[in-house]
């Protein structure tokens, strides 16, 4: 690098070079290691071509060859939107003109729910951002764009190599007119577990600065203590709260007790009061049937006329649009859709069937439907290049039996993803059965992350050890519980409603310790500026204050996508096809590293394996050639 500051410079490129040519031109000493990306770039394309992908593939399917076509976006500012009303009215008057809103709103889960339940959470930032001028200027009038929080925080960094705040950052500079929406696990943050309670505050105080606007605050157990501690802080981050009930159960079933119509509206009494400025019902498996959203929706709305009401769900039964429909016609002010290529299954319903279904009624979206096809072709071929992690690759369509079984959209998939790899492809119906069985063991729960993964993970050691419901409870007191089971009994995630299940948690858990109350309100504070201090012993003077807060809510995974980038560069500047499989032999492209910066690499050849097991690949680099050896671990 050094060597090519010198030959670029223009005193030594104009002028007789004497001694003092160094000393007069410090900037030659501007080593930083950005300088190598590019060849750290080869060397992750090396690794691809001789290696395959670096992040792990539930199927096998190659990503497709075609790139999807940009649909056109006209030139200028685009639209005024909703986030226009939210900077200028804060969040009481954001939610004032939702409610006042004639028509029914949608929130697009395109950038997050929808490829978290069809894709693996897969999504990257290169395909968001591309899509993300033509949302802008046709989509002005969404509630929200959900593009941030649930899986997809550590996915970025643990499976796509990228950060989680770069992505919202770019896509806020490219969405200015329509609100962001994050989704929140409560006092688990973007987590698995509690974290201490300044973790949680920090956490949506920098999401805020870095562009967030709407905080869907749930928690898995619909522990109030917990939710509350998250909306607590959404709101002191200055962003709009947005608490979500968690729904299962099925309020038009008066066999179904524990979850009743009463019990919801309690829980909402008590949202409202702390100040949420919307209330949301989080229908996380899609067991929201018609008569039920008539029944909540209609009792929610008739309690709570001001406050306005968001719907979630997913389609896993394939009665999503219905579901949606009776909801808004029950008076729920925005509902959750996907566009329609990426929506139906276990995603969101169709954007596109929303907005046709609802045309010239009173429901009206102001949504064209010509741009919801454009946006939907976009997304259509988008998804060919996410092939090894399509669900639909194995899974051919939804399923009403998960009114049975109410295991989450995205869980579903997971599930059923790990069926067919283990080889138990016709065993899925006993992974769902199991499910169930898992879930009344534990006193039938709420199921959404992370208490759907402790069900899981029991329905798993159930299947494994091929043991009953029955079995499971007699044997409670010798069985080698999953740890996430044992934890979740001990308190670690909060209190279930209705207690825990007895005499099955005293039988595991014998004289382990039981933690009272809230799980946060026992853990110290988090020091972030020791962190900080460790973080840039170890990565150097670069650390952000975004860079805190993953550590701080991944600290492995943080470190191990440090020590990926360190070694092969911003993979988030290459697409999504040389990302996952590398180029062809005499492929030429282009690869932005930022704006004008541009490489223009030739992928040239591919070496022997040599004495040494490594495989020497060629490249064309700016029209030189460059090579790298890659050790052929296949
Ligand atoms: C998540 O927590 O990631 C969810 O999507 C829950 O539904
Ligand atoms: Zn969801």
């Amino acid at each position: 690098p050094f060597l090519q500051n010198v030959l670029s410079n223009h005193q030594f490129l104009h002028s007789t070079v004497d001694t003092q040519f160094i000393d007069e031109n410090q900037e030659l000493f501007n080593l930083k290691p950005t300088q190598n990306r590019a060849q750290k770039l080869l060397h992750y394309l090396g690794h691809v071509m001789v290696n395959g992908p670096t992040t792990p593939i539930p199927v096998k399917a190659k990503p497709s060859s075609i790139d999807p076509v940009v649909p056109s976006v006209t030139m200028g500012d685009p639209p005024v939107g909703f986030r226009d009303i939210l900077l200028r009215d804060g969040p009481e008057g954001f939610a004032k003109a939702v409610r006042a809103h004639q028509g029914l709103l949608l929130m697009d889960t395109t950038f997050r729910d929808a490829h978290q339940s069809l894709l693996a959470t897969r999504v990257r930032t290169h395909d968001l951002k591309k899509i993300s001028p033509f949302v802008s200027h046709n989509f002005s009038n969404l509630f929200s764009l959900e593009n941030w929080g649930g899986a997809t925080f550590d996915v970025a960094m643990r499976f796509l190599s990228e950060c989680p705040w770069k992505r919202l950052q770019e896509l806020r500079a490219l969405i200015p007119n329509i609100p962001f929406q994050m989704l929140l696990r409560g006092a688990n943050a973007v987590g698995y577990t509690n974290y201490p309670d300044n973790a949680v505050f920090k956490f949506c105080e920098v999401a805020k600065e870095n562009g967030m606007d709407i905080f869907r605050v749930f928690d898995s157990l619909n522990y109030l203590p917990n939710m509350l501690l998250g909306m607590e802080a959404a709101g002191a981050a200055g962003g709009v709260v947005e608490a979500a009930i968690s729904y299962t159960g099925d309020v038009s079933d008066p066999m179904r007790q524990k979850y009743s119509l009463d019990y919801y509206l309690k829980l909402a009494d008590e949202l409202v009061k702390a100040g949420t400025h919307i209330l949301s019902i989080k229908d996380m498996a899609g067991l929201l049937k018609p008569e039920a959203s008539k029944l909540l929706v209609g009792a929610l709305r008739d309690r709570f006329p001001d406050v306005p009401i968001h719907v979630h769900t997913h389609d896993t039964a394939g009665a999503g649009v219905a579901a949606m429909l009776a909801c808004a016609e029950a008076g729920a002010d925005v509902v959750d859709v996907a566009v329609d290529s990426m929506a139906g299954m276990t995603s969101q319903p169709s954007m596109g069937a929303i907005v046709a279904c609802t045309k010239g009624t009173k429901l009206e979206t102001g949504i064209a439907l010509d741009k919801v096809f454009d946006y939907s072709e976009y997304w259509e071929v988008a998804r060919g290049l996410y092939a090894p992690f399509d669900c639909t690759a194995t899974m051919k369509s939804g399923n009403a039996d998960v009114y049975e079984n109410e295991i989450p959209g995205g869980q579903y998939t997971n599930l059923h993803f790990q069926a067919h790899s283990m080889g138990l492809g016709n065993k899925f119906k006993e992974v769902k059965k199991a499910y169930t069985e898992a879930n009344k063991l534990l006193g039938d729960l709420i199921k959404v992350t992370p208490s759907s993964k402790i069900v899981g993970d029991l329905a798993q050691f159930m299947v494994q050890n091929n043991l009953t419901r029955a079995e499971v409870e007699e044997q409670a007191d010798e069985l080698s519980f999953p740890l996430s089971v044992v934890e979740f009994l001990q308190g670690y995630i909060g209190i279930p409603h209705g207690g825990f299940p007895e005499p099955f948690r005293s039988k595991v858990l014998k004289s382990l310790p039981r933690i009272e109350g809230r799980p946060g309100a026992s853990l110290p504070p988090m020091d972030f500026k020791s962190l900080e201090e460790g973080l840039r012993a170890a990565h150097g003077d670069e650390i952000t204050p975004e860079d805190v807060m993953s550590a701080a809510m991944y600290p492995k995974v943080f470190q191990e996508f440090k020590e990926f980038t360190s070694n092969f560069g911003p993979v988030d500047c290459l697409s999504t096809r040389l990302f996952l499989d590398g180029p062809k032999i005499a492929e030429e492209f282009e690869v932005e590293l930022e704006r004008g910066k541009i490489l223009h690499i030739k992928a040239l050849a591919l070496g022997d394996l040599n004495k040494a097991g490594q495989r020497e690949v060629f490249f064309e680099l700016n029209g030189q050639l460059r090579s790298v050896l890659v050790k052929d671990t296949v």
